[in-house]
């Protein structure tokens, strides 16, 4: 039996399911954790998606509204986590996931600890609602126009609108067949990767103004603490994407991004061309993908930042 037939077994079987994903949830968490909530509501499960906080930006994604901040219970049949490589990375909420009777994880990235009874993982997919689609297809769900806009809104978040590695023919195949079932890409487009909110933009300044080029302009860093968060009253999110400034100017091969919570300081990593992010962020307990990757860290971004750099120096070429 392959994963996809006992996938659909413990489906099948179960009676109360739960979706789970990643704290600080992107678009790609919350849009595949939307596409599988929904369509297991039209195979009449009784099914929560527990996510606790997320962004404002994703207030226009289809299902939203019935989110839960928490379970109605502690025993579900079966749990799902969706776009999560960690069971760590299911944050105060994981008891939801080591309760239930089964547990599936349906994932890509390579990092992933395969905590799951399950694990469907596919690492050469560009989002993890990619490979929720493929399974959708195989077992001939529906895919409505709100699925469909759930799904495309992970790929299009995910993969930075259609151009980071791992995009593939499969990938253009995907949405535009999202296109036929009447999925408006022009407008996810803009809500999720071209809108930010007010506080979101001036967190971003604050972010450009204190950003460094370092190792002859291979490297960006800079980082946002919680004393800027509270002076501007920034919401949940409002710091996404600020890693990606740094990555899009000439030269820079590795863009360090730091942002401080309650723990120490989350930190984000991208790369350009050649640059293993994984690989570091491996080093300091963290993980994710080749180009995109992060870790927790302590103490302050100057100490954080020389323990990054002596990591990434080994990798980078002259
Ligand atoms: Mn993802």
């Amino acid at each position: 039996m392959t994963s996809l037939d006992e996938i659909l077994n413990k489906i099948n079987e179960a009676k109360d399911i739960v979706i789970l994903t990643h704290e600080n949830p992107d678009g790609d968490a919350v849009g595949t954790s939307l596409a599988l909530y929904l369509g297991l509501k039209n195979l009449k499960k009784n099914v929560d998606l527990i996510i606790p906080k997320y962004s404002r930006v994703f207030k226009c994604l289809p299902g939203i509204d019935e989110v839960k901040e928490e379970g109605k219970q502690d025993n579900y049949d079966l749990a799902i986590a969706v776009d999560c490589a960690e069971i760590k990375m299911l944050n105060g909420w994981s008891n939801y996931f080591e309760n239930a009777k089964s547990r599936i994880v349906i994932d890509h990235h390579s990092s992933n600890s395969m905590f799951g009874d399950i694990n469907f993982v596919d690492i050469t997919s560009p989002a993890c609602a990619q490979t929720l689609y493929v399974l959708f297809r195989s077992y001939n769900w529906k895919i409505t126009q709100d699925i469909g806009t759930n799904f495309m809104a992970g790929i299009i978040t995910d993969t930075g609108g259609f151009q980071y590695q791992g995009v593939s023919k499969e990938t253009f195949e995907i949405a535009s067949n999202l296109l036929t079932d009447g999925v408006n890409i022009t407008k996810i487009y803009k809500n999720l990767l071209e809108t930010r909110t007010k506080t979101g933009f001036e967190l971003r300044r604050v972010a450009l103004d204190r950003l460094e080029f370092l190792e002859n302009g291979k490297v960006a860093f800079t980082y946002i603490t919680k004393k800027d968060e509270k002076k501007l009253k920034c919401e949940e999110g409002d710091h996404e994407g600020i890693v990606n400034e740094g990555m899009h100017v000439e030269g820079v091969e590795v863009s360090i991004f730091l942002h401080e919570s309650d723990e120490g300081f989350k930190v984000s990593l991208r790369s350009n061309e050649y640059v293993n992010v994984s690989d570091v962020c491996l080093m300091f307990g963290g993980g994710g993908h080749i180009r995109a990757a992060g870790a927790k860290m302590t103490g302050t971004p100057k100490q954080i930042k020389e323990k990054l750099l002596n990591e990434i120096r080994r990798q980078l070429k002259k």
